[in-house]
Formats: C-alpha cells, structure tokens, sequence
C-alpha cells in the first residue's frame, strides 16, 4: 500500500471506532503526539506522589495513614502502566525519563504547587483526583489501544482516591471551626489550580485539533474543564464551603455554571518552570531517580542470571 493507502486505513479504522495497536500502521504524528502525552501523563502520576508523600509521616490516625499510603502507592503503579503503554510505542522508559530531568517533557501543572496542612491531602483528592478523572474517563475510549486499557483500571483506583479526599474534607468541615477554616483555606489555594489542569483555553491549545481528529482526545480542554466545574461546585455546596470564585453562577440557560476569568500568566509561568514547587520537584525526582541506580542494577544482574540458568536447564 501506498503512503497515502495507509494513511486513509488508518484514518477509516478510527473514524470506525477500531482501537489502534502497536503493532498497527500508524503516522509518525500520531506515534509522537500520544508519546508526548501519555509519558506526560506518567511523569506526572509519578511527581504527583511528591505534594502527599509529604503527609504521610504526619496522617492524623492509623486509618488515614494506611489509606493515603495506598494512594501514593497506586500512583506509581498508575505511572508504571504508563510507562509500559509508551514504551509500547518504541521508546525506552530510561529515554522518557531523560527527557523529563532535561526539561524537555512536561508534567502536570498541579504538582508544583505546596501541601501545606492536612485539609490539602482532602484537596487534593476531591478535587486533582477529580479533576484527573473527569480526564481520564474521556480518554478510555482513546483511540490506542494500550493507553485505552490503562485508563480503566487507573479510573477505577482514581475514584477511590477521589472519595477519600472528599471524606478528609467532610470530616474536617463538621470539626472545629479552627478545622472548617482550614477546609476553606485548601480550596481556596487549589481550586484554581485544578481548574488549569485541563490545559489552555480551547483557541490556544495547540493540540487539541488534530488530537481530536485521532481521537486520542475525545473533548476539548474547555469542555472537561465546565464538566469538571459542573460536577464540583455541587459537592463544595454540600460540604457547606464556598468556591473562590465571585463571578461564579449557574447559568439556565446555558444549563452550566459560568465562572470567571483564570489567570492563564500564572499558569504559563508554572508551565514553564517558576511555579512555588518546580525546582524542588525536579531535584526530587532526580535525587530519587539517581539513589535508585542500585535497585535497577539488581534487578536486571538477576533477570540475566535467571535467563542463563533458564537456558542451562533447556539444555
Ligand atoms: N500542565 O495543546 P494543549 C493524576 C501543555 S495526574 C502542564 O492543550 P494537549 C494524579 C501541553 O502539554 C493526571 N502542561 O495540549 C497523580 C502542551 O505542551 P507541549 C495528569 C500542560 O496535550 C497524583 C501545551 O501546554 N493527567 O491523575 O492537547 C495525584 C499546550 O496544551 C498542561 C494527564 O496527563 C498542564 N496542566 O492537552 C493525584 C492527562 N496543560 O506538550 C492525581 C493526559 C497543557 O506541546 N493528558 N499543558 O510541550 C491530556 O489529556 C492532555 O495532554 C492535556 C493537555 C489535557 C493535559
């Protein structure tokens, strides 16, 4: 087949809701544009561990202690699929990593900025976790395959962590009135954050078009974001704190809350490295990254010693 047969195959199977897989004829634009996305995705699952690994020593019971371990730990794991689902693609895992320590690959906005108090472990759940999802059950119908299976297991742990973080925040709103102030505060500090996370305003994301015509993405950024907005502002009500939003209202008849300007300076400025956290986050992950050496270097002296006593009993 030609260059363009094959384009025009490609094209047809995901205009039929065929998933694509590695092994599959693909344009190298499409190969490229879900390389840098899901190693984005990974690195920031895995950087994500960072704000609440800081919380864990200081979890206010045993029960919370153990469950906010399991999230941390599900977050590697949820990096780790990620990994795999882009190495499927033909780049090594050490190459995604080099990229990400060179500032060449980006990771999630939202990690670089502070946990300060408790009440930012039930933040951060309720609302990058909720955030995260609104994201991700859009993208299991994403048109490769590998990155498809991934996301159904990752929602379904996502969820989990969304209702813990809400339950902290529940918990706290019905304390002291020291404890509800500290609720507030975390949602005034996170809200707009979370908000960024789904990325630049539609007519300045400079992806998404072509992305959407892949169906690697299947919204815009703009539509998770009033969905995400939609599905939140309810649950703030119930939890009787008040979004730092003033323009903030439900709209009839668009049927969805309007809210108001995001202040898209501070997000570039993050984006590009000088959020309160970046540095601090990169110096970690290298310092983790480099400590490791030693875990890797094991790891594989015994896989190839299993492989040649494999290969001594075949014989
Ligand atoms: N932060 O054209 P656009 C989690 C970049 S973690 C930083 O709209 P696209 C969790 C974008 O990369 C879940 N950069 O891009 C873990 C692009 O730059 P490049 C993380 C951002 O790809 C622990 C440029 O801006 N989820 O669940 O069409 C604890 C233009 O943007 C951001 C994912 O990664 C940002 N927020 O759309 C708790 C989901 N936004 O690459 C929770 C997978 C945009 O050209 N990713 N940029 O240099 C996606 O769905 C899409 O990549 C995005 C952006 C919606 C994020």
């Amino acid at each position: 087949m030609s260059d363009n047969q094959l384009t025009k195959h490609f094209q047809d199977q995901i205009d039929q809701e065929v998933k694509i897989e590695p092994k599959d004829w693909m344009p190298e634009g499409y190969r490229q544009m879900l390389i840098r996305q899901i190693s984005q995705h990974a690195h920031s699952e895995v950087i994500g561990m960072l704000p609440e690994g800081n919380w864990i020593s200081r979890a206010p019971s045993l029960r919370r202690k153990v469950a906010l371990l399991a999230k941390v730990q599900d977050e590697a794991g949820h990096g780790l699929y990620l990994y795999s689902a882009a190495e499927t693609l033909g780049i090594d895992r050490d190459e995604l990593i080099a990229q990400l320590h060179q500032g060449k690959a980006k990771y999630s906005s939202i990690f670089n900025y502070p946990s300060l108090t408790w009440a930012d472990m039930g933040a951060i759940g309720w609302l990058v976790d909720g955030a995260a999802i609104m994201n991700q059950v859009m993208l299991t119908r994403t048109s490769y395959g590998p990155y498809a299976r991934a996301m159904v297991r990752i929602c379904k742990e996502e969820s989990f962590h969304q209702r813990q973080g809400y339950e902290i925040l529940l918990t706290l709103v019905r304390g002291s009135e020291d404890q509800k102030a500290m609720a507030q505060d975390s949602l005034n500090r996170w809200w707009w954050p979370a908000l960024m996370m789904f990325g630049p305003n539609d007519e300045d994301s400079v992806h998404t078009q072509q992305s959407m015509a892949w169906k690697i993405k299947r919204k815009t950024n703009d539509e998770l974001r009033q969905q995400f907005i939609d599905a939140t502002v309810p649950q703030a009500d119930y939890l009787g704190l008040k979004v730092p939003d003033p323009d903030l209202k439900w709209n009839d008849e668009r049927g969805h809350y309007d809210f108001g300007p995001i202040d898209w300076d501070e997000f570039w400025q993050v984006v590009k490295g000088y959020g309160p956290c970046n540095r601090q986050r990169m110096r970690d992950h290298i310092a983790a990254h480099e400590e490791g050496a030693w875990v890797r270097e094991a790891a594989l002296a015994y896989a190839e010693k299993r492989a040649a006593r494999l290969e001594t009993a075949v014989a």
